[in-house]
């Protein structure tokens, strides 16, 4: 795994993801950085290795791979232990529905490539700002509901699985623009559970090469 090749940028939600899979796993990759703010996703010399121009992207031997959720299941699949799924079919089905509010529903509305159409729009920062605030916290609003529903520290219990791997990114994320995370607090336990783990811990922003 380690002629692996993660292109991927510190603060990108969705690389974020795939880095904590990859701890989890014990694996490694040779991480290669697209500045988004400089615009390099952009650059035909990126856009010739990923022509969606998006981070995450995976190289593994003749396997080339976007979207970061494919990438984290393949992973499970090729490295099964430890499972980033529960066991049983509703827990996994559980597990997803999290996942996939914090990847589907929250994160595409508050991407780079939304935010600097606002901007062409002539959206200025206040409105953008809580324009990200507000769709951050209907997708929280929704996973707190589903979480007051389970047994913590994490998601669906005691070990990470892949609900956490994508909620924890964008708890970051929701700091970043500024939401008021009091009333989340089955979120906040989660985000707490995992900053003790060094997987979610050395994935942070914060810790990778490129942050800035
Ligand atoms: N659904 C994709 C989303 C990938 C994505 O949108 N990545 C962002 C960073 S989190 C990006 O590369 N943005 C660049 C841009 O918007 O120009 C995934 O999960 O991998």
């Amino acid at each position: 795994m380690s002629d692996a090749v993660l292109y991927g940028y510190f603060r990108s939600t969705a690389a974020y993801r795939v880095r904590i899979a990859l701890n989890l796993k014990g694996l490694s990759a040779d991480h290669r950085f697209v500045h988004l703010r400089k615009g390099e996703q952009t650059q035909e010399s990126y856009r010739k290795i990923n022509p969606a121009g998006l981070v995450p992207y995976w190289i593994d031997g003749d396997l080339q791979l976007a979207q970061s959720l494919a990438i984290i299941e393949y992973l499970d699949e090729t490295h099964p232990q430890p499972p980033l799924l529960p066991p049983d079919a509703k827990g996994r089905a559980v597990a997803r529905e999290i996942a996939l509010v914090a990847v589907s529903d929250i994160h595409p509305i508050g991407n780079l490539r939304v935010l600097n159409r606002l901007i062409e729009m002539g959206v200025d920062e206040a409105t953008r700002a809580a324009w990200s605030r507000h769709w951050i916290e209907t997708g929280f609003d929704a996973i707190e509901a589903r979480l007051s529903q389970l047994p913590g520290p994490f998601c669906l219990g005691e070990t990470p699985t892949l609900a956490d791997i994508c909620l924890v990114p964008q708890v970051f994320n929701a700091r970043r623009f500024g939401v008021d995370l009091a009333p989340y607090r089955r979120i906040l336990g989660v985000d707490a559970a995992a900053a003790k783990l060094d997987a979610f811990a050395s994935a942070a922003p914060a810790n990778q090469p490129d942050a800035e």
